[in-house]
């Protein structure tokens, strides 16, 4: 994917990568959607945003707190 993704295509990405099927992301299946996404970051800058996206603390990124993580770093398209 080289354009920025719409929120449909994040949604798909994150639907994808949600083996576990509880709609929440831990950071194997995180690190899955930064590579549909075509980001390619190191592992402790992954370690590092999936913490930050993390809001609640609850050890999963939901699909709410990845477009938060992904809006605040204007890698959404429109
Ligand atoms: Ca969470």
């Amino acid at each position: 994917m080289t354009t920025k993704p719409t929120e449909d295509d994040l949604f798909t990405v994150f639907t994808r990568a949600d083996l576990g099927g509880d709609e929440k992301l831990d950071l194997m299946e995180f690190t899955m959607v930064l590579e549909s996404l075509g980001l390619s970051w190191a592992r402790h800058e992954v370690q590092d945003h999936f913490e930050t996206a993390d809001t609640n603390r609850d050890g999963f990124i939901s699909y709410p707190e990845l477009r938060t993580l992904l809006e605040s770093r204007g890698l959404t398209g429109p």
